[in-house]
């Protein structure tokens, strides 16, 4: 699958990957907008704004202790270990719009976590905040300040963190290759990090069982799943 683009990723100074939920989908945490979509049961337009959390915090909590509870269960899938183990022969930084925190438990050093994190839970007042691994007895948690606390999460209608949207937009516009795996683009300003990697000249591969916006200005697009085809990115190295 990869064969064509081999010498460009042995040559690679840099290679940045961004990955969507597709690359956790085989670790068994449903994507968004796939046929087993999340947001096939839930609105997440409805849930996933800082709007419904105010409306009916309770019924937020109750869809975010379910996935938590979920994602903690689950484990790196082979996709998340190869980009892991990639690290031993190239800088490697993940630009995830993913909050499962699967690509730290693989091994991965360099991870800018776009749309923040599941496992952590902060205050919606103090500056109150913490990884938390167990479900809240009650819902919703209520921080010591007696304010309620919210899962650490970038909302629709909320900007992403600063220092994390500056950070991916430079790794974007200085790596060589770009590795787009398992996101349907549909979100921004994450789904612009291709077009700056594109205008500062990098390969752009992405690998993703069906066609997304940008798979006609790749490099190449590959139509494999993450775990199949991120091992094989891997073996190029290893050789
Ligand atoms: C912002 C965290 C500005 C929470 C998420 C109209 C109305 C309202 C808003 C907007 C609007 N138009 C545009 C907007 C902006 C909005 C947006 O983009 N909306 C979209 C839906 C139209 N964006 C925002 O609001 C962002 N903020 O713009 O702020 C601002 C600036 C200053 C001041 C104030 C405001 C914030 C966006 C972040 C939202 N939070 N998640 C939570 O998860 O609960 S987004 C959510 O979607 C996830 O983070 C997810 O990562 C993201 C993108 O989805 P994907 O990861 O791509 O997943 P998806 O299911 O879509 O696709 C999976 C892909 O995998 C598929 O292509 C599939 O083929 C593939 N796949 C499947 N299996 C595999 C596979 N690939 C490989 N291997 C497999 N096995
Ligand atoms: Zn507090």
């Amino acid at each position: 699958m990869l064969e064509p683009i081999a010498d460009k990723l042995r040559q690679a100074k840099n290679i940045v990957f961004v990955t969507g939920a597709g690359i956790s989908q085989e670790s068994g945490i449903p994507t968004f907008r796939g046929k087993d979509g999340l947001w096939r049961k839930h609105d997440a337009m409805k849930l996933a704004t800082i709007d419904a959390f105010y409306e009916d915090p309770k019924l937020v909590w109750e869809w975010y202790e379910e996935r938590r509870s979920n994602i903690l269960a689950a484990e790196p899938n082979a996709g998340h270990l190869a980009i892991a183990a990639l690290e031993k022969f190239k800088p490697v930084h993940i630009l995830t719009q993913n909050i499962d925190g699967l690509h730290q438990r693989a091994g991965s050093s360099q991870v800018h976590e776009l749309h923040g994190s599941i496992i952590t839970v902060r205050c919606t007042v103090c500056d109150f905040k913490d990884t938390i691994t167990s479900s809240f007895p009650k819902l919703p948690p209520i921080c010591k300040c007696k304010n309620m606390l919210r899962p650490d999460v970038v909302w629709f209608g909320e900007p992403l963190p600063q220092g994390v949207w500056n950070s991916a937009i430079c790794q974007a516009r200085s790596c060589d290759v770009m590795m787009v795996v398992g996101t349907s683009l549909a979100v921004s300003p994450a789904n612009l990090l291709p077009v700056y990697a594109k205008q500062n000249g990098a390969a752009v591969i992405e690998i993703n069982p069906e066609e997304t916006p940008m798979s006609a200005d790749t490099d190449i697009s590959i139509r494999s799943s993450a775990a199949k085809a991120l091992p094989e990115l891997l073996s190029i190295f290893q050789k």
